[in-house]
Formats: C-alpha cells, sequence, structure tokens
C-alpha cells in the first residue's frame, strides 16, 4: 500500500510555460504604462529568475542591473504599484488563454484527482496568477481540485526557502513522506528538497541546464501517449509519459 497521499504542484514553468511569453510581457507592459524605459529582453528575464517572486526580482534587477535609475522615495510602494500593474497585464493575457498548460498537465491531475490523491499548490507566484491560470487553461472549477493553494506572500520567505512547501503540507496536515512534490527549476527543488519532498522535474527553456541533483527524475515535459517525454536523468522504467503509477513507483512509499 503506498504512503502517498498528496501531489504538491509549483505553478510557473511546471504547470504552464509563463516565464518568457507571459510574466516577462506583462512586466514589460507595467513598465511601459509607467512611462518607464526598462525592457525586460528574454536574455535579461532568464538572469533575473534567479530571483524568485515579482516584487523581489524588479529591485534585484534594479539593485544589479540598473543601478543609474534615481529611485523615489517610497520604493517599496513604486515596486508594489509595477508589481499590481504588472499582474493585471498578466491576468489579461491568462484570461485570453494566451498560455496554454504544459504537456500531460490536465492528463495526469485529472488522473490523481480521479484515483481520491489529495492536491495542491505551492507556488511562489501572486495568488491571482493561479486562479487565472487554473479557471483559464484548466477547467472553470479548477481551483475547488486542489485542498490547498499556497502562493505568493503567505510566508515569509519565497523559493529556495521551503517555507511554501511546509506551509501546504501543514494545512493539508500531512507529512513529507506522504507527499511528492513537482517543480521546473533550481530554486524550486531547493525549497522541495529542504523541506523533505521527493521531487519530480520537468525542465523548460530557461531551467535546462539548472542543477537538479537529488531529483527523482528530470523530464523534458510529462507527456501524453501521443507525444513521449524525454528522460534526461533517472529511470522511467520503459514509461513514455507521467502517469500515477510512475508517480508512485519515483515516490516509492
Ligand atoms: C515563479 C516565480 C514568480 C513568477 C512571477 O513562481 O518566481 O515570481 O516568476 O510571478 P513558481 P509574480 O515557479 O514558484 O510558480 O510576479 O506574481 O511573483
Ligand atoms: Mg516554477
Amino acid at each position: 500500500m503506498s504512503t502517498l497521499k498528496a501531489l504538491l504542484f509549483d505553478v510557473d514553468g511546471t504547470l504552464a510555460d509563463t516565464e518568457r511569453d507571459g510574466h516577462r510581457v506583462a512586466f514589460n507592459r507595467a513598465f511601459a504604462e509607467a512611462g518607464l524605459d526598462w525592457e525586460w529582453s528574454e536574455e535579461l528575464y532568464g538572469k533575473l529568475l534567479a530571483v524568485t517572486g515579482g516584487k523581489e526580482r524588479i529591485r534585484y534587477y534594479l539593485d544589479s542591473f540598473n543601478t543609474g535609475f534615481a529611485p523615489p522615495a517610497e520604493l517599496d510602494s513604486f515596486i508594489a504599484g509595477l508589481h499590481q500593474a504588472k499582474t493585471r497585464h498578466y491576468v489579461e493575457m491568462l484570461s485570453s488563454g494566451a498560455i496554454p498548460l504544459r504537456p500531460g498537465v490536465k492528463r495526469l491531475i485529472s488522473e490523481a484527482r480521479e484515483a481520491g490523491m489529495r492536491l495542491a499548490v505551492a507556488t511562489t507566484t501572486t495568488p491571482e496568477n493561479v486562479s487565472a491560470l487554473l479557471e483559464n487553461a484548466m477547467a472553470p472549477d479548477a481551483m475547488d481540485w486542489f485542498e490547498v493553494i499556497a502562493a505568493g506572500d503567505v510566508v515569509p520567505a519565497k523559493k529556495p526557502a521551503p517555507d511554501i512547501y511546509t506551509y501546504a503540507m501543514q494545512r493539508m496536515r500531512l507529512g513529507p513522506k506522504e507527499c511528492i512534490a513537482f517543480e521546473d527549476s533550481h530554486n524550486g527543488i531547493r525549497a522541495s528538497l529542504d523541506a523533505g519532498l521527493k521531487t519530480i522535474i520537468a525542465v523548460n527553456g530557461y531551467t535546462r541546464d539548472d542543477d537538479f541533483s537529488d531529483a527523482e527524475i528530470v523530464l523534458d515535459h510529462w507527456g501524453e501517449p501521443e507525444y513521449p517525454f524525454s528522460v534526461l536523468s533517472g529511470d522511467a522504467g520503459g514509461a513514455s509519459y507521467l502517469d500515477l503509477a510512475l508517480v508512485k513507483r519515483l515516490h516509492g512509499g
């Protein structure tokens, strides 16, 4: 009898490839709207992703890539205002259906749900972004599929700190051995491993070269029966897409 009771999902890069054509574009639209000549290129954004959290990322950009900008006296509220505008633009993009789920995401989550697995989200992103993605790309009632949506500023420290995963498990009254995490980035797996969680990785364009030591498996995506995944490291036991049986085998509980 498997001890696996819950699947904990990262959002950005895991459920959907949201960063390059989603968040990055939304940031740039907010900067333009504010009359700022800041333009985050795909290359620069890849560097800025070292810092999780949009507000924290803007501050990192000013501290490390735009030191010539004369910050206003109330820098925190200035950044908060930019980030609120960015979130508005991002939610508009999601509402227009601009960002689809990654391969296998709806299939695996539906299978897990039908099998009675408990589901949660553990993400650094803003809560509104989660509901907009799930309701527009997964199903109108998809928010109800997840017992806990642990997102954004609900914890003091964002990934790579383990806080968001620990918070989700505490809310579910589960221990790490009863759960498994799904991530896409080095910051993400540092958070999940430090929370004691076995972790399944699906890389994306920004994270392909990240360090995923100690992941149970590293895939290019979760796959579909007619669209097999590639195993970048680990053992899929001959499977060609990620299903609940493979998740349970990787969990090993
Ligand atoms: C990814 C992040 C987020 C997004 C931007 O979160 O680090 O900050 O890049 O979203 P995860 P916000 O991979 O944990 O889902 O601007 O709302 O932070
Ligand atoms: Mg992620």
